[in-house]
């Protein structure tokens, strides 16, 4: 008998003791509702800012260090033509990009990881604007370029990150080949 007594104390403080615990987490979650949109857009601008830079992508090209143009066309049927690229390790290029469509599209390059991050936030701030030497965006019929210069070795993808397209298909890679042994 007591120590059933003794366990249904022990119970509901563990519970009481749950409670609070939830509903400080309520509160505070709840107060970050209240500042996050402020915070978070500016975390994202300074996130955005250090992927310029990222050297897992490579880096903003010198315009005088171009080795070749790429042509890229961007439209309404959700699509980069063409969608698959060759650079080698190193080589500095220029995308002349095309938005043949009506709608605004761009070219994002990244990680996948930095692009699905990325396109998550658009799907939240459809209206967030951001230029940075790592992507274009295009109003409709508009025409522009990008110039970046490869780095590493491996696979970098690109996407339009407007709501929608990204899930649609809108994307694309970049494969960049190792630069070939030094030989004497
Ligand atoms: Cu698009």
């Amino acid at each position: 008998m007591n120590k059933r007594i003794t366990l249904a104390i022990a119970i509901s403080a563990a519970l009481c003791g749950a409670l609070s615990t939830a509903s400080a987490a309520g509160m505070a979650e709840m107060h970050k509702g209240h500042e996050m949109p402020g915070h978070q857009m500016d975390g994202m601008k300074m996130e955005h800012a250090g992927k310029a830079d990222d050297s897992s992508i490579g880096q903003a090209g010198d315009a005088a260090k171009v080795s070749r143009t790429f042509r890229i066309v961007m439209g309404d049927d959700m699509r980069f033509t063409p969608s698959t690229i060759k650079v080698r390790q190193g080589e500095t290029v220029r995308f002349d990009i095309i938005n043949q469509g009506k709608l605004k599209h761009e070219m994002v390059l990244g990680t996948p990881q930095e692009l699905k991050a990325h396109y998550a936030a658009m799907l939240k701030y459809p209206d967030m604007e951001h230029a940075d030497d790592n992507q274009l965006t295009l109003a409709g019929g508009k025409q522009g370029e990008l110039i970046w210069q490869f780095s590493r070795d491996g696979v970098i993808d690109f996407a339009c990150l407007q709501p929608g397209h990204y899930d649609a298909g809108m994307k694309g890679s970049v494969s960049v080949t190792a630069a070939p042994a030094h030989r004497h």
